[in-house]
Order: structure tokens, then sequence, then C-alpha cells
């Protein structure tokens, strides 16, 4: 045990540079690197943004993880890993590193295998703990070794589909699985479901777990009891809900212990600690309190479960001094939730992102029109599935990056049957200070190749409601992809406009270049254009495509009969996205022409500070893209005198 130091206010944190120094500590100080812990959280999260919520719940269960188990031999399986921010701080992160949270070459806001021995896992879409946690127990199994798994998973985690699978597979491939249910009751906005309502029930009944508690005592403390509870252990397994009701878990073969306060570091270490010796797989249900130690995160969880910066005295958002123009996603939801008034078969889905998709506005504004259906991305698309064939005109609120999950259902279930179901793909583009899990780049590529998608991008918010207004009249699928934050500020039009399907619209005539840009890209192509007609003498046009599916075939095959250079723009990689179909296209029509193809490379994009920073490291600023251009016209130029001598 290390001396209580000199001073008692001698802080703690600064020497904690490894698992080992929690260890060490003597219990008396934990409750103060508790405090310090949540002091730094503060301090950082209100300079950088983050998940501010999740962590401050999980301070007294991580310094109870760090002091039982030992990581990196022992291995902890964060779900969906937001909330390892106090697994950083104890692991030897803290310090500039953890200053630099979500910065460029700070830490990540996930955890990351690259970033540290003691990420056993990295994460960032939800519901992935248990189905990774248990690979990894059966791999120690089959390898004969002896370390511990222990996966730590949400409340809202049991909404997932894969969780559950998880969790039907837990006894038929390991013995020895620890499983952390951290309960506060909260998804980003309140958990929704069954589930959610089960678990309360569960942790506000305590009886079940008492009863066999007290009995297990019982037993253990006669001669020979050890023997007799293990005996008593199948009896109960085997007789599950006659004398008293078995808990869900118990029922998948797991151990369930709980309710567990989650901010008593006794109990959680002697629950720890009794995990650790058990022989078959447990779940430790812990009640924790999300936003424990900062009132306004108590007081408005959704808003601190992922913050932009705050003032850490009052909780008050850091306002920008520049006024801005209303974000996309306020804008989709507001337009929805005007259109639904107008017509009642329109309803708005979402997989447990109301407010980051907008979907609150309908929410508020018309409940029955709207379904919360907890982080279920698969089943959000087949619920619309089906209730598109009856007649009901769905839209999925959904980031680009979490519709991933759903694929199947896209091909399956709603383009091969032609349904006509609208998915609003927010998040397209980057998510700068979250990095590659949230980054939504790969949406056009993964879309374009299905039969009977429309794929579409604005150009501007007004753009976005002709596209909302223009798939709800479409009687098949449809996909619009807009980027996270500020729209272009441009004034929305009272009524809004059909667009018919694949039309391009040519913004900027020219005869040198055309570039063709879809959604966010074409504000850019625009100054790129006047930049090149006063700096290189260049007439360069603009085309803002607005469809990467269906192209608009004529135009482009009008340019490529005229037009020396194509430059395509997207802010999506590269491979499969919006370039490559307009290579395709070109290529069988047998038209030849040069084409530049600007958008994100073939990489995992890490995090960053900002959408410049990243964009300036990957050649995608406006200075680096005009020199792109420009070079590949220059290179054009001596290309034809080559061929033409
Ligand atoms: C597939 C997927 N969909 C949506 C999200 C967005 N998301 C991030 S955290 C979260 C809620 C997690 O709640 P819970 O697991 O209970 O953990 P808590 O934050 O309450 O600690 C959601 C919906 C995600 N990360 N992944």
């Amino acid at each position: 045990m290390k001396d209580t130091p000199k001073f008692p206010s001698e802080p703690l944190l600064p020497g904690i540079k490894s698992p080992a120094d929690v260890k060490a500590l003597n219990p008396d100080q934990l409750p103060a690197l508790a405090q310090e812990i949540r002091d730094e959280i503060i301090a950082v999260t209100s300079a950088t943004g983050g998940h501010v919520g999740p962590n401050l719940g999980v301070v007294e269960l991580t310094i109870a993880l760090h002091r039982v188990f030992n990581t990196p031999e022992d291995q902890f399986v964060f779900d969906v890993s937001h909330q390892g921010y106090v697994h950083k701080l104890l692991t030897g992160r803290n310090g500039d590193f953890f200053h630099k949270l979500r910065q460029t070459n700070g830490a990540s806001g996930f955890l990351y295998r690259a970033e540290s021995p003691h990420d056993a896992f990295g994460a960032g879409h939800a519901g992935t703990a248990l189905s990774a946690a248990l690979g990894m127990a059966t791999a120690r199994d089959l390898h004969g070794t002896h370390e511990h798994v222990v996966a730590v998973c949400g409340d809202a985690a049991f909404t997932c589909g894969i969780t559950m699978e998880a969790l039907n597979n837990v006894v038929s491939s390991t013995k020895r699985l620890i499983v952390i249910l951290n309960d506060n009751e909260w998804s980003i906005a309140k958990n929704v479901g069954a589930m959610a309502k089960y678990l309360n029930r569960l942790s506000t009944n305590p009886t079940y777990n008492k009863v066999h508690h007290d009995l297990e005592k019982f037993f253990t403390s006669l001669p020979g009891g050890v023997e007799m509870n293990r005996v008593y252990m199948k009896w109960k397994r085997e007789t599950k809900d006659f004398f008293v009701e078995s808990s869900l878990f118990e029922k998948f073969g797991l151990r369930y212990i709980g309710p567990i306060d989650g901010h008593n570091l006794e109990e959680l270490s002697k629950n720890l600690e009794f995990a650790k010796q058990c022989d078959t797989p447990i779940l430790l249900h812990v009640l924790t309190k999300k936003g424990k130690g900062l009132e306004a995160a108590i007081a408005h969880p959704e808003k601190f479960h992922g913050a932009s910066p705050y003032n850490p005295v009052t909780g008050e958002s850091h306002k920008s001094t520049v006024a801005t123009a209303p974000n996309y996603q306020d804008v989709f939801g507001q337009a929805l939730t005007r259109f639904a008034r107008a017509d009642r078969r329109i309803v708005g889905i979402t997989g447990a992102m109301p407010s980051g998709t907008g979907l609150s506005h309908l929410a508020d504004a018309l409940p029955q029109q709207f379904f919360d259906v907890g982080i279920a991305e698969e089943h959000a698309v087949l619920f619309a599935a089906g209730l598109a064939t009856k007649g009901i005109r769905p839209v999925v609120g959904v980031y680009s990056t979490f519709l991933q999950r759903a694929y199947d259902q896209i091909i399956h279930d709603v383009c091969l049957q032609n349904l006509p179901v609208t998915f609003c793909m927010d998040r397209a583009g980057l998510s700068a200070n979250d990095g590659p899990t949230h980054h939504g780049l790969f949406d056009l590529a993964y879309l374009r190749c299905v039969p009977n998608a429309l794929v579409m991008q604005p150009k501007d918010e007004d753009e976005l409601v002709d596209m909302l207004h223009t798939s709800l009249q479409h009687e098949g699928p449809a996909f619009i992809r807009y980027p996270r934050g500020a729209g272009v500020g441009v004034k929305i039009k009272p009524k809004p406009e059909l667009i018919p399907h694949g039309q391009a619209e040519v913004l900027r005539e020219g005869s040198n270049i055309m570039i063709w840009a879809l959604g966010p890209m074409v504000t850019e192509a625009l100054a790129l254009a006047e930049r090149l007609g006063t700096e290189e003498h260049l007439s360069v046009g603009v085309v803002n495509a607005r469809f990467a599916k269906p192209l608009d075939r004529p135009l482009l095959f009008s340019h490529a009969a005229c037009i020396p250079l194509l430059v395509t723009m997207e802010d999506h990689v590269v491979s499969g996205g919006f370039g490559s179909a307009v290579l395709e296209a070109l290529q069988e029509s047998d038209c030849p022409m040069a084409v530049e193809c600007i958008g994100w490379p073939d990489k995992f994009v890490e995090h960053g500070s900002s959408v410049a920073v990243l964009r300036e490291n990957y050649g995608l600023s406006p200075d680096s893209m005009f020199q792109r251009i420009r070079e590949r016209w220059r290179h054009r130029q001596t290309e034809s005198v080559t061929a033409d001598a």
C-alpha cells in the first residue's frame, strides 16, 4: 500500500501511471481519487466536449475493475467504449494526451487497440461488447490460459439484437465470462422498450436475489456447505421459476447478482472478487447514476450524454459567437413534422437517437407518428418495411455510420421488395472528434450497388426539404445523405419542389473544366471554379449532381463530348462512391475522358480537432484541391500537346 500523502490535498491522479498504482492505493484514498477523476473529466470535456454523463457514472466501477483485475493480462471489453475515459486515466494516459481528448494527436474518445495494450477491443457502435468478450473468453479456453474477460455493457446495449444473440450463446461457448450490466436507465435519451421496463423491475425489486443470496449464505455456513450450495445452485437452475422467479439472465444460463450499488467501492470490489472465482458465466447488475458529480449532467442526461464544450460550473454550452445557419438535423426534423401533420401516413423511426437525428421535433409534435425502437437499426429498417407494405410512409432518421448495421434489411427487405421507405442519413461525411467509428464515409458505396435505390445528397438545407418531399412522393426506397452540423444558411422555400429523379443542376457553365460535385462539395466547387478562373484564367463550370444514383447521364455525356477535364468532388471515400459512379458511366458508354476524382482515400480516417484539420491532412483543403485540379489541368495540357505532336 502507498503511504497516505503527507498533505491531504496532495493529488493522487498525477501519480497514477498504470493500474498497479491504483492497486497500491489505500482503500481510504479511493474516494479522493474518484473525486479527482471526476474533476479531470469535467475540466477536460468542458473544453473539448465529449461523453460526460457516461464517464462520470462509471468512475467507481472502473476503479474497482482495475483494483480487482490485472489488465492487459485480463481484458475489459467496454460496449460502445464511450465510457472509457476513466479506464484511460488509470492506464497511463492521463496528462497531456488526455487533455487533448478527441483532438488531433490526443486521446481518442473511444477505446482503440492501437492506442494502448489496455484497450483489448475497440468500439464506437453499440451492442458489440458481449459477442467480442465471448469470442475472447472462448479463445482463452481454446488456448488453455486463465485470464479473465469482463464485458461492460450499458442497459441500452440490451436493446441491441447482437447483445441478445451473444447472450443466447454464452453458456454453450464458455464457463468463464464476467458481464457487468451498467444500468443507469438511460440510453442517449431515456432507455425504451420492454427490456428497459424489465431491468427497472429487476433493480427495484431485489427480493428475488435476496432470497437466493440468503439461502446461499445459509448453505455455505454449514459443514460441507460449499458442496451443498453447488447442488442447490444446480437445482435452482433446473427448477427455475418454481419457488422464486429467476431473472432473465439465469434463463440464459448466467448467474445473476444484483442490484449492486455502482458507487460503493467496497460493494463493487467484493462482488467483482466473487465473480472472479465463479466457475459459471456471471452477470453483475450494477446501478449507476449517469452524470454523477455534475449537477447539470444529472439534470440533463440527454444533453450531457455527449456534450459540446460547456461551462464547467453552470453546464451552459459555449455559444458560438458566429451566427450559424440551422443544423441539417433540425431542418429535417421540422420539415418532416410539417409533412407528417399534413399526411398522417408519414411516421418517423429512430434507433435511440431522437435528438441527434432531429426526430425529437416529430416526437414532441406528433408522438403517435414517432417510434424510438432502441439501439436496433436492423429492426428499425425491417419495421419500416413492414409499415410500408400497409400504406404507411416511414422515414428512418439515422446516422450514416449506424445504418451500416442494417445492410441486409436494406437489400433484402426494402429494396428487393421496392418498398417506399425514406432513409435520412445524418452525419454523412466526417464526425471529426469521434473518428473512424463515426465518420459516414461509406454509404454511397454500399447503397449505389443496390437495385431500386434512389440515392441523393442536397447542396443546402432547402434542397434537403425538396429531397424529403420528393422521397415521400416516390413509390420506392429513397436515401438522402447530409452532413453533421449547420447548413449553408439559405432561405427555405415555403413550398417544396419535386426534383425529377436523376436530374442534376448546372450552376455555372465552363468550357475547360466541369466540376461535378455532391452535397456540401458544391459550395467548395463554386469557390474553386471562381479561383481557377481568376488565377489560372480557366473556364470552370459547376454541376450540383444531386443524385449519386441514378446519375444524370445525358448531361454527363454532353460534358464528356466537349469538355477536356471533368472533376468529381464528394465527401465520401472515392472507392465505390460518386466519382466511381461517374467513371463507370463513362466507361460503359465508351466515353473516355480525363477525370480527376476528389474524395477521401482508402483509409480509416482518424479523429481530429476539426473537419478542416482532417481535410488539410488528406489533401482536401480548399488550397490542396485547387493545386490538384490545376496540376491535373497542366498535365492534361502537356498530354494533349504530346499527342498532337
Ligand atoms: C449501432 C449504434 N447505434 C447508435 C449508437 C449511438 N449511441 C451511442 S451511446 C448510445 C447509448 C448507450 O446507452 P448505454 O449502453 O445504456 O450506455 P450509457 O451511455 O447509458 O452508459 C447510443 C444510442 C451507437 N453508438 N451505435
